[in-house]
């Protein structure tokens, strides 16, 4: 397919960049981590959404390759931030299959000098499906080194809660349906709340995404949740942008 090749070279042709929304500590407001998004400026067709180019690169299996260069740029951004400041890299399932897959992220890791504690890797339900043996060798494999592990996308998939229970989870994400409208209504606020004690039972810190407004992100304070993201934050930015968003703090 056509997509295909020109995804391939994209990177070559340096059309891909590596954009970094913040994911904000709801009591001071202070940023925690970015969260990296890679974005495709294609000189004739303009911005590519990674709705569109990521599922073909996992179909044509470009997402490895694709996958680990998203890792050492996100890693070596990264490195410029203050030592409390961690990046959140996404991964999808077939990249964690690919063989060597956790040595490449201990190696942009190495060549960034980023320690591991400051990397959290975003992983859905979808990376669980099959091959739990690939999946378990490399999460423990990162997990023994200090990498952290985020689940995204929560409350939309199927047996979530068996993951949670599986896996060392630090974070739960909440998916962004759950905020979305103006207002957060009282239904959704006590699902949220209740998710929310299971974080603070099992020590996993639980992020609010899609917060658009201030009422969202009152709300979802309120019932509990102790990081937030969102449009009402920032959008994704630059690497350039996101520096001087620490700087201000
Ligand atoms: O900004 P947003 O349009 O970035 O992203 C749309 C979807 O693409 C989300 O589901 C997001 O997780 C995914 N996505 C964005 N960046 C990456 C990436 O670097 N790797 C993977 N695997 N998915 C990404
Ligand atoms: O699947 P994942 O959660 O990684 O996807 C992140 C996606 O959510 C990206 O497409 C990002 O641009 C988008 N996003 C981030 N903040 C908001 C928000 O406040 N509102 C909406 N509608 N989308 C958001
Ligand atoms: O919605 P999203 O999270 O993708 O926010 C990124 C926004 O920033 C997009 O609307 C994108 O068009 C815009 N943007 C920021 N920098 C650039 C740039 O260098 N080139 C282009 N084409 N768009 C940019
Ligand atoms: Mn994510
Ligand atoms: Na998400």
């Amino acid at each position: 397919r056509e997509i295909e090749a020109e995804l391939r070279s994209a990177i070559q042709k340096n059309e891909l960049s590596i954009f970094f929304q913040p994911i904000v500590d709801l009591a001071t407001g202070r940023i925690r981590t970015f969260e990296a998004l890679v974005r495709w400026f294609h000189p004739q067709k303009g911005e590519m959404r990674p709705d569109e180019f990521i599922p073909v690169a996992e179909e044509t299996g470009v997402i490895v390759t694709l996958g680990n260069w998203i890792t050492a740029q996100a890693a070596k951004a990264a490195a410029q931030w203050p030592d409390d400041v961690t990046i959140a890299v996404n991964l999808s399932s077939l990249q964690i299959k690919a063989p060597g897959a956790a040595l490449g992220i201990v190696n942009a890791l190495r060549e960034a000098r980023l320690d591991p504690t400051r990397l959290e890797l975003e992983v859905t339900e979808s990376l669980f499906l099959d091959d739990s043996e690939a999946t378990d060798a490399f999460i423990s494999e990162l997990s023994s080194r200090g990498v952290r592990f985020a689940l995204d996308d929560f409350g939309t998939g199927y047996s979530s809660l068996a993951y949670v229970n599986k896996y060392p989870f630090s974070k739960i994400k909440v998916d962004r349906s759950f905020v979305s409208g103006p207002e957060v209504s009282n239904r959704t606020e006590a699902i949220i709340r209740a998710v929310a004690e299971m974080g603070a039972q099992l020590d996993m810190e639980i992020v609010a995404e899609g917060l658009e407004t201030i009422e969202q992100v009152t709300a979802v304070r309120d019932a509990g949740c102790t990081l937030g993201q969102g449009y009402y934050f920032s959008r994704a930015v630059p690497d350039y942008l996101a520096a001087m968003l620490l700087a201000q703090e």
